[in-house]
């Protein structure tokens, strides 16, 4: 093996072993205490099942909550047992690696997290749209913020099958739009495309499918009536200073 070689053979083998959590997640932080199968945890909902009506049903968020969220967050638990590797300290380092993790471990910790992102970006009686600098960013590089709608709509109504609608901050501190299968998010090192998410929408059937059936059109406008911006535009000043 010849020294570059060599030196990239060792520097995947680093990138292994954090995602298997040996260094630097878990263990150079000492013992996790918390028993590994009770790592992750579902957080309530920040709101009331039925705060986002009538855009989004009460029932449809009960399911979506404490059936689906919560599916993702005990096979992620039960994933990391399995593993037999040590839990990280944060998913956000996780998927980072996450092409070295089993798939379980990948659909689950990506299941988790975009909910708790999802739910935050929500909210009732929020604005109807951002200001300050996100919406001169929207404004810059979609002309509008209609046009910009129209785009992750046509992105969202796009993605065939499972999967989510993202806006991010890339790397260049341009706001991108698409979107990535299943449970895949933006942070993700198997992610096409990746950056900082500072909005999503869940396209997958089972968050729209009882009010909406297969209108899917129907959901991602309505969908626009409960989006959190103020939370969306914190995210946006946090991944732009970053
Ligand atoms: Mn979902």
């Amino acid at each position: 093996m010849n020294p570059s070689s060599r030196r990239e053979f060792l520097r995947k083998s680093a990138m292994l072993a954090a995602a298997a959590g040996l260094y630097p997640l878990a263990s150079k932080a000492g013992k996790i205490l918390i028993p590994p199968q009770n790592n992750f945890q579902l957080p309530p909902l920040p709101y009331a099942f039925d705060a986002l009506e009538p855009w989004i049903d009460k029932e449809t968020m009960r399911i979506h909550h404490d059936f689906h969220h919560n599916a993702y967050v005990a096979n992620l638990n039960v994933a990391f047992v399995e593993s037999h590797i040590d839990v990280p300290l944060k998913l956000e380092d996780l998927f980072k690696y996450i092409s070295a993790a089993s798939p379980k471990i990948r659909n689950n910790a990506g299941g988790h997290w975009n909910h708790v992102m999802f739910w935050d970006i929500m909210k009732p009686g929020g604005k109807k749209e951002p200001e300050g600098a996100l919406l001169d960013a929207i404004k810059a590089q979609f002309n509008s913020f209609e046009e910009f709608k129209r785009k992750f709509a046509e992105i969202a109504l796009g993605r065939f099958g499972s999967g989510w609608a993202w806006l991010v901050v890339n790397d260049r501190k341009r706001l991108n739009l698409f979107s990535l299968p299943n449970q895949d998010n933006p942070l993700m090192d198997v992610a096409d495309q990746k950056g900082t998410p500072i909005l999503c929408l869940d396209v997958w059937e089972h968050a729209y499918y009882l009010k909406y059936q297969y209108k899917r059109y129907e959901y991602v406008d309505a969908w626009w009536n409960v989006v959190n911006w103020d939370e969306v535009m914190k995210r946006y000043n946090e991944a732009m200073k970053s």
